[in-house]
């Protein structure tokens, strides 16, 4: 028989629920650095993920004191975007700033 389905009878089983495997998701974390400026950083919370004014105050901040900060949660290729275009904004405004990716 072709394809994944099975057949008994007059009834086809379709195979909906090896169809729906959730993505994996991924974190993307800010990285501090000495360079780039606060309101930089803000900005790139705002715009690229997204993070209501107050919000991207408070991640900055985490960032700043902790080292590291969570922007957001994502698909690989959405994760993988983001950081690409933390790093093309940062580098073309003359900051360092870096972002990671890790696994949930
Ligand atoms: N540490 C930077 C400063 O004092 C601010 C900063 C915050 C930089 C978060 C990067 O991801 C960062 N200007």
């Amino acid at each position: 028989m072709a394809g994944t389905e099975r057949q008994t009878g007059d009834e086809v089983l379709e195979r909906t629920r090896l169809e729906t495997k959730k993505p994996e998701l991924f974190k993307v974390l800010l990285l501090n650095d000495d360079y780039t400026t606060m309101d930089f950083v803000v900005h790139i919370l705002e715009d690229v993920f997204n993070k209501p004014p107050a919000e991207a105050y408070r991640i900055m901040m985490a960032v700043h004191t902790q080292g590291q900060g969570l922007c957001g949660v994502y698909p690989f290729e959405v994760a993988e975007t983001k950081v690409a275009t933390v790093v093309d904004l940062a580098r073309g405004n003359g900051f360092p700033l870096r972002a990671a990716i890790e696994k949930e």
